[in-house]
């Protein structure tokens, strides 16, 4: 189990608001009135609750806007190094809460607007989710710049403005519908619209090279299309600290008043086309989580939101410096997966072509600026562009790449041409950054990265010793592992306020900032008033997703029951296709024995599908059919439910989180390079059902493996069998009956009339493709461990006592978990950050 009990010493709450600001509740109930007036013309009465959201909102950014003044004026006068966290994905959910939140007003806000006859829960949820993002990569983007914020590191995130983000997910006769989220519909009302920082970004067209008087060769991009980024700005609020960082996201708008170059002039159908590449650039959101999508608007939406960022960080920094050999004493650009690294040529492109560096210096300054973190082992992920069309949409930075790749291939050459034993070409073959006409995006962060790392420890060793060993070779000391967090502000502190509360009580609040503090509650783990407490919250907060479940999909669900819970993004290799069949087995054995020992389980679902995977969109069609069937049997008398939340999404994950009892952490080993969700249910008292993957190996290792439920094969198991063969699928199909019966039922009209629905499942487990193993991710051979694992959780729940103490001590010993942690490692091990502090000012 977790570490000694940490000692409190901050000071105590009462002591604290002396020092800081209060939240003035009079000013905030007034802003609120004059705003609703100012906007609307309406007095409280007569405005919406999504008018009243909107006048809260512009309220409390009244507040944050000092805040961000006086930060941005500590970082121009103190010139500190700042990090400029470069992704396609920030999920960033609500804001409004969460800014109450951070400004410690939240309390103070949800009394006024109590006073005002209003539930500041139904003010809230007028508010879209900003779902800048898919699933973990994302969210765990916008976890770190509230860490960031918090600790008091100067920090941009970088990314796009869709028009519109990750779909709106309806189930229509159990099917998933993507129904597109107009999120901007009603404005924002925390954005911040920088038209005097747009940028020129530029596509197409060919390189010409000019020879000046000198002698010296300028590249020169003609006959381009050029699209204009418009900055806008979303304020990043730290927790009472005063420190509010700034979220960069482009807009594309066209050039319109700008020239076409001279090369074009009177073309007009390059006009036009120029128009329309700026209408549709920044539309959408790509919902593909862990899948490549090699579609050639994604790379320019990606060169798009680079250029500009780079451009930004570059100007930004002449500004107030003269040496750009300095840069990267000052910038530090991480690469949220491989998405953003055409950031690498395009600082090259600049250095080289605007400040006409020659190659060295511009490398030295690019590869000491550029660090990278890789989030999946998953092939199917891995970004590789044809070149034909990297090099017709982006032509000198290809050249740069090109010339990148010539010498890095060179350095291989060298390293390698007279090793014993090793083959040169061979080596060339896997490391090259082009190869097979294909523009390998891995491998230019890597080679041109000061860092490379994982997201978890179990993860980075996978990448050293299999995906990228070939790399780790050649550039050891550039690896390292940084396991990945979550705020603890947005998944305890807004999200359960009731345990927040609890824990509060009972350990002091310094774990809002400092979450190894909770560990406090270990020795409380053994108590029966606190286990009854805590037993009791949990009760309520089941109460509230049961409500919650009654008016979105009407289903009466038993809050004695245990819930039993996996949402995350749906994917085979997350295996909710095995969950489901154990739930077709629990119901065969329900049926068959109808008198057994069972206690009541709702099953809940929550996940979106890629909107084009076919057997995840099945899965998730199963799911619902298996539901229908299993809900309304009252044969079984309503012991087991299953409930699939329509759109799945951070605001209802909050509400999630809090209520579950049991966390489905169920990849393939292996396959989930950290997952976050794992933990915030931890967080939240939910007790782990897992496989040894990702970042479960560190969960269980902070609260004993007693006190987790672990089944399944290894890594290393399933590694051997991927590189050895030797599974079969078919065999466990003809010798456990259990597993043949629930296979059966996906194609014997058990559950669908139409036979043929689910037999692409059916397939996906017992038939080989040409080109998969079937079974690709062990499903049936983990099933039967997964099944016993699931009895013990069962059994484990009936000792309520001992339940309530496994829950308290996953609480207790969360703290590794808080993104506080991971970010202060990133400061010391990679950016290599100063703290800024604030004298504050109400
Ligand atoms: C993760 C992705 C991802 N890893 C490609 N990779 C995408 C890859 O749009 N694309 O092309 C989008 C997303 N997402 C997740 O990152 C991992 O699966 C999780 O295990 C991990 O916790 C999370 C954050 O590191």
């Amino acid at each position: 189990a977790c570490e000694e009990d940490a000692v409190n010493t901050e000071s105590t709450p009462a002591e604290k608001a002396e020092e800081k600001p209060v939240f003035d509740k009079e000013l905030f109930k007034r802003s609120i009135l004059y705003n609703v007036m100012n906007m609307y013309r309406k007095n409280l009465e007569e405005a919406t609750p999504q008018q009243i959201f909107q006048a809260a909102s512009y309220s409390i950014k009244d507040r944050v806007i000092g805040n961000w003044m006086n930060t941005q004026k500590a970082y121009e006068k103190e010139d500190p190094k700042m990090v400029y966290y470069m992704s396609m994905e920030f999920l960033m959910g609500r804001a409004l809460g969460n800014n109450m939140i951070n400004l410690e007003a939240y309390q103070g806000a949800k009394e006024v607007l109590e006073e005002l006859g209003l539930d500041i829960n139904v003010i809230e949820d007028q508010e879209p989710d900003a779902a800048l993002g898919n699933g973990g990569l994302g969210r765990l983007a916008a976890c770190f710049l509230d860490s960031l914020a918090t600790l008091g590191y100067p920090a941009y995130g970088c990314g796009i403005r869709y028009r519109y983000g990750m779909f709106k997910q309806e189930i229509r006769d159990g099917f998933q519908v993507e129904v597109p989220d107009n999120w901007l519909a009603e404005g924002n009302p925390f954005e911040l619209r920088r038209p005097e920082y747009a940028k020129v970004v530029k596509f197409g067209g060919h390189v010409s090279v000019r020879c000046d008087e000198n002698g010296r060769n300028h590249f020169v991009q003609e006959g381009y299309q050029a699209v204009r980024a418009i900055p806008y700005d979303l304020p990043i609020v730290g927790y009472g600290n005063g420190i509010v960082n700034t979220l960069r996201i482009w807009d594309a708008e066209s050039m319109g008043g700008f020239q076409l170059d001279s090369f074009d002039k009177g073309d007009y159908s390059k006009a036009v086309e120029q128009e329309n590449l700026a209408r549709n650039l920044v539309d959408v959101l790509y919902p593909n989580d862990n899948h490549y999508a090699g579609k050639e608007l994604r790379l320019k939406q990606q060169y798009f939101f680079i250029s500009a960022s780079v451009q930004e960080a570059v100007e930004k920094y002449m500004r107030k410096h003269d040496d750009i050999h300095r840069f990267p004493e000052k910038v530090t650009f991480q690469l949220n997966d491989t998405h953003p690294t055409v950031a690498i040529p395009e600082l090259m492109r600049i250095l080289l072509d605007e400040y006409n560096l020659g190659w060295d210096e511009a490398w030295d300054i690019t590869t000491r600026t550029c660090a990278y973190t890789n989030h999946t082992i998953m092939a199917e992920a891995l970004e590789k562009w044809p070149i034909d069309l990297f090099s017709r949409l982006l032509p000198r930075i290809y050249q740069i790449v090109e010339e990148i790749n010539r010498r890095f291939v060179q350095q291989i050459e060298e390293k390698y041409a007279h090793v014993y034993n090793v083959n040169v070409q061979e080596k060339i073959r896997k490391m090259a950054i082009l190869y097979d006409g294909q523009v390998k995006m891995a491998h230019m962060a890597i080679v041109a990265g000061y860092s490379v790392n994982g997201v978890a420890r179990l993860h980075t060793e996978i990448l050293k010793s299999e995906e990228l060993r070939d790399f780790y070779e050649m550039f050891p000391e550039r690896f390292n592992n940084k396991t990945n967090g979550i705020t603890q502000r947005r998944f305890l502190l807004h999200g359960n306020p009731l345990l927040a509360q609890w824990v509060t009580e009972k350990v002091g609040d310094s774990w809002i900032t400092d979450l190894p503090q909770i560990s406090g509650l270990k020795k409380l783990a053994d108590d029966a008033e606190a286990q009854k407490e805590f037993m009791e919250i949990k009760y309520q907060n089941k109460l509230r997703l049961a409500k919650y479940i009654k008016e979105h999909n009407d289903i009466e669900v038993d809050p004695n029951s245990i819930f039993d819970v996996q949402v995350k993004r749906l994917h085979e290799y997350k295996r909710q296709l095995m969950n489901i069949l154990h739930v077709m087995h629990l119901y065969n054995e329900l049926k068959a024995h109808p008198d057994m020992e069972f206690f009541p389980r709702t099953f809940i679902f929550g996940a979106k599908a890629a909107a084009g995977y076919r057997n995840a969109k099945l899965t998730i069609k199963l799911i619902n059919t298996v539901a229908d069937v299993v809900n309304n049997d009252a044969s079984i008398k309503g012991k087991i439910k299953v409930v699939f939340i329509e759109n799945y999404n951070v605001s209802n994950a909050e509400i999630i989180f809090a209520a579950a009892d049991v966390s489905e952490q169920i990849s393939t080993a292996s396959k989930e390079a950290s997952g976050t969700g794992n933990m915030k249910f931890m967080l939240n008292g939910a007790i782990t059902l897992g496989t040894l993957d990702g970042a479960n190996v560190e969960i269980v290792e902070e609260v004993g493996r007693e006190n987790a439920f672990i089944f399944g094969l290894s890594s290393n198991e399933v590694i051997h069998f991927e590189n050895n063969g030797g599974y079969d699928p078919m065999q466990i199909f003809n010798t456990d009956a259990d597993i043949r019966k629930v296979v059966n039922q996906l194609i014997d009209g058990t559950y669908s009339a139409d036979k043929e629905l689910f037999r692409p499942l059916y397939n996906s487990l017992l038939n080989t493709l040409s080109t998969n193993r079937a079974d690709t991710y062990f499903i049936l051979k983990d099933f039967k461990s997964y099944a016993e694992a699931q009895k013990k959780v069962e059994a484990a729940y009936r000792d309520r006592s001992g339940w309530a103490k496994s829950a308290i001590l996953n609480v207790a010993c969360s703290g590794k978990f808080t993104s506080d942690r991971t970010i202060q490692q990133y400061v010391d091990e990679i950016w290599h950050l100063d703290k800024v502090t604030l004298q504050q000012n109400g």
